[in-house]
């Protein structure tokens, strides 16, 4: 029984639980119009990433369609998308960022 009891009622040792919060992917989309630079800026600036590998990054997206960006708390994550979508809308690009439980 999951409340801890045995059959008896009598209290036995359940498992101690450790619940880690979850983790959020964060997504970039690939578009046809938002520039290359843009991207690599936004990888650098959001991500913290040098631009070699926000170059790489890039490259991806623009070849697959979608990348794993970064992986965080659900309350990072939102402000990562947050940050990246108000940042494309302010300089009129497409660009495309989401979330999703890991
Ligand atoms: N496909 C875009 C182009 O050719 C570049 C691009 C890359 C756009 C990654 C979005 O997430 C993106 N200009």
């Amino acid at each position: 029984p999951k409340d801890g009891r045995g059959e008896t009622g009598i209290a036995v040792q359940t498992k101690p639980k450790t619940k880690r919060p979850p983790l959020y992917k964060v997504l970039l989309l690939n578009d046809d119009y938002t520039p290359m630079e843009f991207v690599v800026h936004v990888l650098e600036r959001f991500f913290g990433m040098s631009h070699a590998q926000a170059f790489e990054v890039m490259l991806t997206v623009h070849k697959k369609g979608v990348a794993v960006v970064g992986v965080f708390s659900h309350e990072i994550a939102e402000t990562k998308v947050g940050q990246v979508m108000d940042f494309a809308r302010r300089h009129q690009h497409p660009l495309q960022c989401t979330m999703e439980k890991e």
